[in-house]
């Protein structure tokens, strides 16, 4: 079944210039893009992109982090996109979790700084691509 999931080249993987091998990722799974910008993002958009994590200890510095340099904002489709997306990224945490392969596993260090967002249901893509892409 086909889906659509938001994806987010967030601002450490912007500034390290993993843009590339993300999109290159994204397409060699055979999945689609069905938009993509680069954009600046503001501590609204960022509040109500991560509003489940809100009052969690690391929310304000999630909010900085992600509103703090230019991220790439991409809508991803394809066959089952967002568990095939989840997979190609990785563990939330990219030591703990994150297995060699992926795109966190391969690229990432630490927690704050796990490189790509990924819709984690149907309503949360749904959800997020209203947000980033209201035209769609
Ligand atoms: P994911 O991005 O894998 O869906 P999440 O939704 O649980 O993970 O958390 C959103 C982001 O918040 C995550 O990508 C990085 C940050 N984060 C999560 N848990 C954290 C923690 N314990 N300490 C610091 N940052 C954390
Ligand atoms: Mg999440």
């Amino acid at each position: 079944m086909s889906e659509r999931t938001l994806v987010l080249v967030k601002p450490d993987g912007v500034s390290r210039g993993l843009v590339g091998e993300v999109i290159s990722r994204i397409e060699r799974k055979g999945l689609r893009l069905a938009a993509l910008e680069l954009r600046t993002v503001d501590e609204a958009t960022a509040k109500q992109h991560y509003a489940e994590h809100d009052g969690k200890s690391f929310f304000n510095d999630l909010v900085e982090f992600i509103t703090g340099g230019p991220l790439v904002a991409i809508v991803v489709e394809g066959t089952r996109a967002i568990s095939a997306f989840r997979q190609l990224a990785g563990g939330t945490d990219p030591v703990e979790k994150a297995t060699p392969g992926t795109i966190r596993g391969d690229f990432g260090l630490e927690v704050q700084f796990n490189l790509v967002h990924g819709s984690d249901s149907v309503e949360s893509a749904e959800r997020e691509i209203k947000i980033w892409f209201p035209a769609l």
